[in-house]
């Protein structure tokens, strides 16, 4: 089971994020449920002839921590930068967000001289708060998640080379647990959803209590996973606007990561004008029709849902029609074979 666990994590981030990609930017006002609801059933549907849906920056950096962290064994700082850069500037044009690609810039002048530097001097030195950590750490729980300390710290320094402010660093970190949770879990059995939440919110409270990670303003994950709890209680009688509106769809971390925790969470169960038996694609249909930041946010969703119900809830339409679904899906099971080895 575990290996199916692992192909569905990075098949699901890479499903996602393909699927929603053509959705982002796209207000939740705008987005037809009833279009959604075609746009899926025709990708699960008989196979037509259409171009693969394009993954974006999101996959082309999950695939570079893979590489890397395959190719070391281990988390190395200079090798993941390096694959991040090089990825980069062979395909710059995969929607990068606006102001990680100034990284980029100055580890490629600089050689790669100090490769945490560039991320530290972002915002004007606050680094950035953007969900680009956690789109891509993904590969991290899979590698790491028999050693829970390591685990977060490879999170935690994966994601420093783009993102040091503690918003970007804690919602990697939270997105890690939210998969690190579901590898764990036997999704033969129904998921105990208030005890899930209860132990991510302990441990991210563990987490936003250290010093270092203390931040000025008033939001926190901790407070964003209370706001969850509250919306899952609701159950159908919350809508689309409200879900988007009280946990966020942007490229904010802290406005993204729990928004995608609790759609996985929802789709536990029927959703209103989601008309599917696979709770996978539920999950990323509802992320979808949330708007704001669609590709990374139901990339997020669909890593910890595949987490939980492996590749086979995964419907083989669907995955043929991800660019790149055979070198993620080799990286998944290459994770694999080391970790159990
Ligand atoms: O976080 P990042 O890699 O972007 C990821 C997003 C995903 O949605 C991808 O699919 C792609 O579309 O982009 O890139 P950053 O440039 O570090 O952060 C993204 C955006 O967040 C920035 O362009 C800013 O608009 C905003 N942002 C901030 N704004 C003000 N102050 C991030 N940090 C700050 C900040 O400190
Ligand atoms: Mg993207
Ligand atoms: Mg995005």
């Amino acid at each position: 089971m575990l290996a199916k666990k692992f192909r569905g994590c990075l098949i699901g981030a890479l499903s996602g994020d393909c699927f929603g990609a053509p959705y982002e930017d796209e207000p939740v006002s705008a987005i037809s449920k009833t279009q959604l609801q075609t746009y899926f059933d025709n990708l699960e549907g008989p196979p037509f002839k259409t171009p693969q849906y394009r993954y974006t920056d999101d996959t082309a950096m999950t695939k570079c921590v893979a590489e890397s962290l395959i190719a070391h064994n281990a988390f190395n700082a200079y090798d993941m930068a390096e694959r991040f850069v090089k990825e980069y500037y062979v395909d710059p044009n995969r929607g990068y967000g606006a102001n990680v690609t100034d990284v980029f810039g100055k580890l490629n002048i600089q050689n790669l001289e100090n490769v945490w530097k560039p991320a530290e001097e972002q915002f004007g030195g606050s680094g950035s708060y953007g969900n680009g950590g956690a789109m891509r750490v993904a590969p991290v729980p899979l590698f790491a998640h028999k050693n829970y300390d390591l685990m977060l710290d490879i999170a935690e320094k994966s994601t420093r080379l783009t993102h040091t402010h503690p918003l970007g660093v804690n919602g990697a970190l939270l997105q890690t647990l939210a998969i690190y949770l579901c590898l764990k879990r036997n999704p033969e059995t129904p998921l105990d959803i208030a005890e899930y939440t209860k132990e991510l919110i302990d441990k991210i409270s563990i987490i936003e209590s250290q010093s270092n990670r203390v931040v000025s303003d008033q939001v926190s994950y901790r407070g964003q996973l209370l706001k969850l709890q509250t919306l899952l209680e609701l159950g159908d009688n919350v809508v689309p606007y409200q879900i988007a509106e009280e946990l966020g769809t942007d490229v904010s971390a802290v406005f993204s990561v729990p928004t995608a925790i609790y759609c996985f969470l929802r789709a536990q169960n029927p959703v209103p004008d989601i008309n599917t038996s696979s709770p996978f694609r539920r999950t990323i249909q509802l992320a979808i029709s949330l708007g704001g930041d669609t590709d990374t946010i139901a990339s997020m969703s669909g890593a910890i849902a595949g987490a939980y119900y492996g590749i086979d809830s995964i419907s083989q339409n669907l995955q043929n029609l991800a660019e790149g679904r055979e070198i993620i899906d080799s990286l998944a099971m290459k994770l694999y074979n080391q970790v159990t080895n």
